[in-house]
């Protein structure tokens, strides 16, 4: 070879290995160790498995392989004993030197799979790691790809930083069926998460078969009607059908099972006692006044609900005995949410237990009730959880507490010792809106991007570093007052529960979220061969209004950097050949701007449409003496002499502005003396939203 051409050559495989050694792996949460090598492994007809047989664990995630290769690629591999010299194999071995419980060791080269764990567990993970090196398409299961499946060739050492990593499903609400349950378990488990948390009792439906109180599914699963629309609309609409749903202990046993090859623990949680209403629909004995009672038909909180009398405890027992008997995870979830007291105040029994127990006010009483449940719960063999009102008047024991009021739950558990699962509403509440668009589906309120979820830190910064350990990790909770689809779930909880997932596994100091977000398209186009549906924000044209002489200037941005930005000034839905986006759009007159990402000529992104009225405050500097209230500022005041117009109020929405008990008192700076003929301000009233 003549030196120049070496050279060439030599300059060729530089490019080459820069690309190779420089990219990231498409693995969602990012490894706590990897590199990357040239090359890659390529499983095909023929590509063998080998395990260590003799642990069950080990042998659990063998078959979850091979089913999931026989679903996806419609072969399994050929299982041989290990042999030292064996080629073209994927080896599970045991390895004690792993002391990270959930750990493994994955590396990959072109004629061997090496997977390294001391658990089935960490072996499970590691093929979750492979799983997202294989190519997206293999997750249809009607996929035309023939082998070989490449796997890029890389090694990697891997743990996660929290022990309990949840997503809940509020099946109560509205029903998901059992194939829908196990979709969702799958997947959560490829993002690495390991707690299912089923949330299977409350006021609109009782959802799972109890054979010593069969009303409980006969009256406690149906309800009349469902409210049409946000239930604090003004005027309410119910649509007049019976809506009803359950699961039998059959199919609980099947998802339990399904969970367990995933090496997912569920916990069901048995609501008590409050959000009640379906078990008392069935058993009126149960409530205080003795009903009649109604399966709820709208949302919210209930005054109705569990006396604390002999009849209530037995018959919860009665449910936690078979409760107990179905799931062999740990814990049993009892709520311990939102229990009104006004029917314990109003109420001789509830009241005779108080003076006979020494119990000083309701929130004892509350306090009494879960300990005497803890108590029955502990005797099974299982712990509890409740949600973080458990702590009102005394928390019971052994508990551990969910914080989703906000931390202070999470930091008094690991205060006084106990455990706690972090899901504060204002991070892991994956039913609150996710993008400010007019066109997002309806939704309860309140307004989490995908990017705060990713900023989430579960440890409060004022726990010390022994309390700290009582933070077993956190969960992202799916309730599902609107979201009555599968489809409406998966948009819910995808891709947010992606970020939670990679906030509690990778390391805190590798959380990077442009690095996320450069990942994120591979795990997306998973998911869209899962046909899943999912929010699909991170290439959203974002705005920004600058002030700018005689009106003002738009600039727009989008998180996705590999995407162009186009756009229309003319309504003309934007496509490949509208204007690219190359700096702020001078805006002098009324302008309807459209715009979107596009990527090889697709559009990637839903279209973003901004209006904008020209008058003489539209940019103007703009300044408020109080502050609005934080709930309502997504914006900031800017938004209010923007020039854009905001459109009917939405939660999440950044062009409106609330304030509370204040008045509003601003100052727009035109600039110069100017003669002014009108002014004009838009307002928005919403009684049940208490927003006048
Ligand atoms: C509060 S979080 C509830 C649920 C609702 C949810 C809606 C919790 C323990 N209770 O009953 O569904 O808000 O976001």
């Amino acid at each position: 070879m003549k030196r120049r051409e070496l050279a060439l050559l030599l300059v060729i495989l530089c490019c080459f290995g820069f690309k190779v050694f420089g990219q990231d792996l498409p693995i969602i949460p990012v490894p706590v160790k990897y590199s990357v090598q040239p090359g890659n492994f390529p499983l095909a007809f023929g590509t063998k498995l080998s395990f260590a047989s003799d642990r069950p664990d080990f042998v659990r995630a063998a078959e979850y392989w091979q089913e999931f290769l026989l679903q996806h690629i419609r072969f399994k591999l050929t299982e041989v004993a290990a042999r030292a010299s064996e080629t073209n194999i994927i080896e599970l071995r045991y390895t004690g030197d792993i002391m990270e419980p959930e750990g493994y060791r994955l590396a990959i080269s072109a004629d061997k799979i090496l997977i390294e764990a001391s658990t089935g567990r960490g072996i499970f993970y590691a093929l979750q790691s492979i799983r997202q090196l294989m190519p997206p398409g293999i997750e249809n299961k009607s996929n035309g790809l023939n082998p070989p499946y490449p796997i890029q060739c890389c090694t990697i050492e891997d743990f996660p930083r929290f022990q309990y990593r949840g997503l809940h499903l509020d099946v109560s609400r509205h029903f998901f069926k059992p194939a829908t349950v196990k979709e969702y378990i799958d997947l959560l488990a490829l993002q690495k998460m390991n707690t299912f948390h089923w949330h299977l009792t409350d006021d609109q439906g009782w959802r799972i078969e109890i054979k010593k109180y069969p009303k409980l599914t006969t009256i406690g699963s149906k309800r009349k009607q469902t409210i049409i629309g946000h239930a604090s609309a003004q005027n309410p609409k119910y649509d007049g059908e019976i809506y009803s749903g359950f699961y039998t202990q059959d199919e609980i046993r099947d998802v339990i099972a399904y969970a367990n090859s995933r090496f997912v623990t569920i916990i069901p949680e048995i609501e008590m006692p409050g959000h009640a209403l379906a078990a008392l629909a069935s058993y009126p004995e149960l409530g205080c006044s003795g009903g009649p009672y109604e399966v709820a038909t709208t949302w919210g909180v209930f005054n109705d609900v569990f006396c604390p009398s002999d009849k209530t405890f037995t018959f919860l027992e009665g449910v936690i005995d078979e409760v107990a008997a179905l799931f062999p995870g740990p814990y049993i979830h009892i709520g311990g949410d939102e229990c009104p007291k006004t029917s314990w105040q109003n109420s001789k029994t509830a009241q005779e237990i108080m003076k006979k127990e020494g119990l000083k006010d309701e929130h004892e009483l509350q306090s009494y009730f879960i300990r005497r449940m803890e108590k029955y719960i502990n005797s099974k063999g299982k712990k509890i959880i409740g949600w973080d009102e458990i702590l009102e008047g005394g928390l019971a024991p052994n508990a551990t507490v969910m914080s989703w009021q906000g931390i202070d739950g999470g930091i008094a558990a690991a205060k006084s010792g106990h455990d706690a699962i972090m899901t504060p509403q204002s991070h892991c509440y994956f039913d609150h809106y996710q993008a400010t668009g007019s066109d997002e589906p309806l939704a309860i309120g309140g307004f989490l991007p995908l990017e705060k979820v990713y900023s989430y830190e579960p440890i409060p910064e004022s726990l010390s570093a022994e309390e700290a350990k009582h933070i077993l990790g956190a969960q992202g909770n799916l309730w599902s007052e609107y979201f009555p689809e599968p489809t409406q779930l998966f948009y819910m909880a995808y891709p947010r529960s992606t970020a939670l997932a990679e906030v509690l596994w990778s390391p805190k100091s590798s959380r990077n979220f442009d690095s996320f977000a450069r990942r994120l398209p591979f795990f997306l186009q998973r998911l869209s061969q899962n046909r899943i549906n999912y929010g699909n924000h991170i290439n959203h044209v974002h705005y920004e209004v600058l002030p700018a002489e005689g009106g003002v200037k738009l600039a727009l941005s989008t998180r996705d950097k590999s995407a162009e930005i186009r756009y229309s000034l003319n309504f003309d839905r934007p496509g490949p050949k509208s204007t690219l986006y190359v700096g702020p759009i001078t805006l002098d007159k009324n302008t309807t701007v459209k715009a979107n990402t596009f990527n090889s000529g697709k559009a990637q992104g839903a279209e973003m449409t901004v209006n904008f009225s020209l008058h003489k405050a539209a940019g103007k500097n703009i300044q408020v003496i109080d502050a609005p209230n934080p709930a309502y500022n997504l914006g900031g005041v800017k938004a209010l002499s923007d020039g854009i117009t905001g459109s009917n109020f939405r939660y999440g929405d950044d062009q409106w502005l609330g304030w509370n008990g204040k008045e509003i008192d601003a100052t727009i700076d035109l600039g110069s003396t100017q003669n002014i003929s009108k002014m004009v301000g838009r307002f928005f009233q919403a009684n049940n939203s208490w927003i006048y």
